[in-house]
């Protein structure tokens, strides 16, 4: 398969590039590098170093003797991404290229709508490109889980059936999300769903979970290969978040009472799932969706769990319940479906001690480049 990997600069999608190249097939990692101006623009950094992309891909060419080539530039410049894919025509298009951060789209208007304008006019450009220059192409979109919000009914995988009035219909299960951010992946799987059906796209929406962890069999072959990992109040998810406090002697940040419950996966498998999607492509014309978790966690069992390992490691964590800086539900029910990976083949990944022993290792090694003023969240949601 030829493969294009938008974002493949960021966490998941240089080791997602990695992953397709070391099965042989021909990988082009996109990126314009925006992922680095807002950590410039917010002032943090990665705990470990990343090196630009094209050292990266000419270390990997050393290491895994496989060529990814690379195209830079922004989605949003429609002239842009028609130029690559009139002509690459790739098989499979798998897009990470959007700001991932529910915090960074909560800061101010401007944020909020560069999220929005930035993650929905892109992904809109890279429609009608898939539609003018290589309409067969299966478009492998991540979603999140957060699109859902946290509903009193159980979550279906994207479409949900409903009876009114005597008659029945299966229409896009109803989203109540809890950031502009989340909201912006809302606005692409409306307009996805509409691509698929007036032009006959294909397109599998992977509405993924909170990812953790930090390696995959690529990114370990190298020092250069490691992917990005964020611990920061900004950019950094619950888990690897605690497990940087818990390296650094700081209390596991618990937002209000922590009953927040959330769908988790290890960075192992959310390439596992994409892989399954792209060997199972959607058929023409499908909008398909996969909710892509393995396990469900409140963050307070999240924390306890960390502690656990944490003290068995010996270090002195405490868990700290700090005033909620979202605006969420702390306590309510969460009952979400995610067969469909599974019913493929996924063989989910769990957060086992062991793997939380790995991370800690891993994270230790870097413990000097932990700052912890990017521990506490700073950006609040009733103050935008
Ligand atoms: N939380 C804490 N303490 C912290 C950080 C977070 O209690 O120090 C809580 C949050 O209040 C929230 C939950 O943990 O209830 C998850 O927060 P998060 O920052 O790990 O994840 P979130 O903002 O939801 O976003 C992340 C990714 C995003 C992806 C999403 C999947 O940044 O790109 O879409 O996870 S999901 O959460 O399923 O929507």
């Amino acid at each position: 398969m030829k493969v294009l990997v938008l974002g493949a600069d960021g966490y998941l999608g240089w080791p997602t590039a990695m992953h397709f190249s070391a099965q042989g097939h021909d990988v082009i990692a996109l990126d314009n590098f925006a992922k680095r101006q807002w950590e410039l623009e917010e002032g943090i950094e990665p705990l470990i170093p990343v090196p630009p992309l094209h050292r990266r891909i000419r270390t990997w060419e050393r290491v895994a003797d496989k060529k990814i080539r690379l195209r830079i530039g922004d989605l949003c410049n429609h002239r842009f991404i028609y130029n690559v894919l009139s002509e690459e025509k790739p098989d499979a298009i798998v897009h990470y290229a959007e700001q991932p951060s529910a915090p960074y789209s909560m800061q101010s208007r401007t944020t909020a709508a560069y999220t929005q304008s930035n993650n929905v006019i892109g992904t809109l450009n890279l429609m009608f490109a898939m539609h003018k220059y290589c309409p067969s192409a299966h478009l492998i979109k991540l979603g999140t889980m957060g699109e859902y919000g946290t509903p009193n009914i159980d979550i279906e995988e994207g479409w949900l059936t409903i009876e009114h009035n005597g008659r029945s219909d299966t229409v896009l299960y109803p989203k109540r999300p809890g950031s502009f951010y989340h909201l912006s992946k809302v606005f692409d799987s409306q307009n996805l769903e509409f691509g698929c059906r007036i032009w006959k796209l294909r397109c599998t929406d992977l509405n993924q979970g909170v990812v953790y962890g930090i390696h995959t069999p690529e990114t370990e072959l190298d020092a250069d290969l490691r992917t990005s990992f964020h611990y920061d109040d900004v950019f950094g998810t619950v888990l690897n978040r605690f497990i940087a406090q818990a390296v650094a002697g700081f209390p596991l940040s618990v937002y209000g009472r922590g009953g927040q419950t959330r769908g988790f996966l290890n960075i192992v498998d959310t390439i596992r799932c994409v892989d399954l999607a792209a060997k199972h492509p959607a058929d023409k014309g499908e909008f398909r969706v996969y909710n892509q978790f393995t396990e469900q966690f409140s963050v307070v069992d999240l924390a306890k769990k960390i502690q656990k390992v944490a003290r068995y490691l010996n270090y002195k964590t405490e868990i700290n319940n700090l005033p909620n800086p979202r605006i969420e539900l702390e306590d309510h029910y969460y009952n979400a479906k995610h067969k469909k990976l599974e019913d493929l083949g996924l063989k989910p990944t769990l957060l086992t001690e062991t793997v939380l022993k790995k991370i800690f290792n891993e994270v230790k090694k870097s413990s000097k480049n932990i700052h912890n003023e990017a521990f506490l969240p700073k950006i609040k949601w009733a103050q935008i």
